[in-house]
């Protein structure tokens, strides 16, 4: 009796938990005509209501207004503390992809003391090269050993709190497809990669086992309502990243790019943002949170990302979970502080979950900015056909198929990169 009062508790919970998730799903919007009206925040007026009209203005006085809005009300205040970190090669291999490459791999300790933690960068050189080489530097998911077939790639550093011991997520090379080593590498540029849960394992309850622990003050602050999240910490990795390889002699570190997949894309945009070393900053299927507008509440919106992962923003992003339009700034901000430097959104069109268009139109809107710069932003409120990218200052392209990064994508970084970069 008591074992069928057992079963028939856990399908009551259950329907209850799936109908939670079906009138969840219910509320996702995909039909264009539904997209309510909405009236996008001014990119040149500035909070006390004057028009910005200069660079000088912008720069001066708008742009650190955006920066501290975003920073208060989307991804929380990145500290301004410094801490200590430490570079040591611990390998370097000059023969990887039958000697086009040498794949260099260095432990970074950040942190003194007790509190420490480690991350390992994979930093791909091209061998070929005739003086100093750009760079690309982009997070992956599953580990630098994802990225490529070489016996002697580490795992994260914190892989066994993520991956099962027979994890498929152990086995080398799982993601290749979203690195074409060699294309990158014959094209003169080299890659630096990092697993992203070596900064902040993805996962709410791992905060204290992410950077932000090493911080001063960190149990404190966790619940304030700019605390930053999951994303503020992988963009401040990234400027970490950034960091080592200004000290690298065979890398040019005034030609930096970041590029970033998906929630390794919003945090890619974050980091262009705050980071003004970042020269390209591409923003492939970033969605909800990145390059796509929050207004037109198309595919993820802020209620799902606040509820799904709810340590990837500020908490105080809450508030306009289901209140989109009472929001005081919208993607286009975000991706306007990244001018005069160079700005590649790129969408997919099965992607309807990120909203294509909504990505489209950031880059569009945040145009204006690169107008004050006497840049060529987009010009047209039209998305362009399916692969037909358009290489402005502010670069955009939308390719068949689904959310992933593909050789495509990365053949149209690097013609733009050698357009703004080489
Ligand atoms: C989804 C999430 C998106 C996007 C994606 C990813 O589940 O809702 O915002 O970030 O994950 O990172 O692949």
């Amino acid at each position: 009796m008591n074992a069928l009062k057992h079963i028939v508790t856990i399908f009551l919970l259950c329907s209850m938990v799936c109908t939670g998730v079906s009138a969840q799903n219910a509320r996702i919007n995909y039909d264009e005509s539904k997209v309510p009206q909405f009236e996008l925040p001014a990119l040149l007026t500035s909070d006390s209501g004057d028009s910005i009209r200069t660079v000088e203005e912008w720069e001066t006085v708008r742009r650190p207004e955006i920066l501290d809005m975003l920073q208060e009300k989307m991804f929380g205040r990145t500290p301004a503390d410094r801490i200590a970190v430490k570079w040591d090669v611990i390998s370097e291999n000059g023969e990887a992809l039958g000697g086009k490459a040498t794949f260099r791999q260095v432990r970074f300790t950040f942190g003194e003391g007790e509190n420490t933690l480690e991350a390992i960068l994979l930093l791909i050189l091209p061998n070929e090269a005739k003086g100093k080489v750009p760079v690309i530097i982009s997070y992956n998911f599953n580990g630098n050993h994802s990225t490529c077939m070489e016996s002697d790639i580490l795992y994260p550093t914190k892989f066994d709190l993520i991956a099962a011991e027979d994890s498929p997520l152990r086995e080398r090379g799982n993601q290749i497809s979203r690195w074409p080593l060699e294309m990158i590498v014959d094209r003169g540029y080299a890659v630096a990669t990092m697993c992203y849960h070596d900064i902040f394992p993805d996962r709410a309850d791992l905060r204290d086992r992410s950077a932000a622990a090493l911080f001063p003050d960190f149990l404190n602050r966790m619940r304030d309502h700019d605390e930053w999240g999951a994303i503020g910490v992988w963009a401040w990795g990234y400027s970490r990243i950034a960091d080592y390889l200004e000290t690298v002699g065979a890398i040019d570190s005034n030609r930096m790019a970041v590029m970033g997949h998906s929630r390794q894309g919003k945090a890619a945009v974050w980091a262009g943002a705050q980071d003004e070393r970042f020269k390209v900053v591409i923003s492939n299927d970033s969605g909800c949170g990145g390059a796509a507008l929050s207004k037109r509440v198309f595919g993820e919106n802020i209620s799902c990302i606040t509820n799904t992962f709810p340590h990837w923003f500020c908490p105080g992003l809450c508030a306009y979970a289901g209140n989109e339009q009472a929001m005081p700034f919208d993607q286009h901000m975000l991706l306007a502080t990244i001018a005069p430097r160079h700005l590649y959104v790129a969408s997919a069109v099965e992607d309807r979950w990120a909203d294509p268009k909504g990505e489209y139109l950031g880059a569009y809107h945040a145009g204006e900015v690169y107008r004050l710069y006497g840049l060529k932003p987009l010009e047209s409120m039209e998305m362009p056909p399916v692969h037909t990218p358009i290489h402005n200052d502010v670069a955009y392209h939308i390719r068949a198929g689904r959310h992933d990064v593909t050789e495509y994508d990365w053949k149209c970084y690097l013609d733009y990169c050698d357009i703004y970069m080489k």
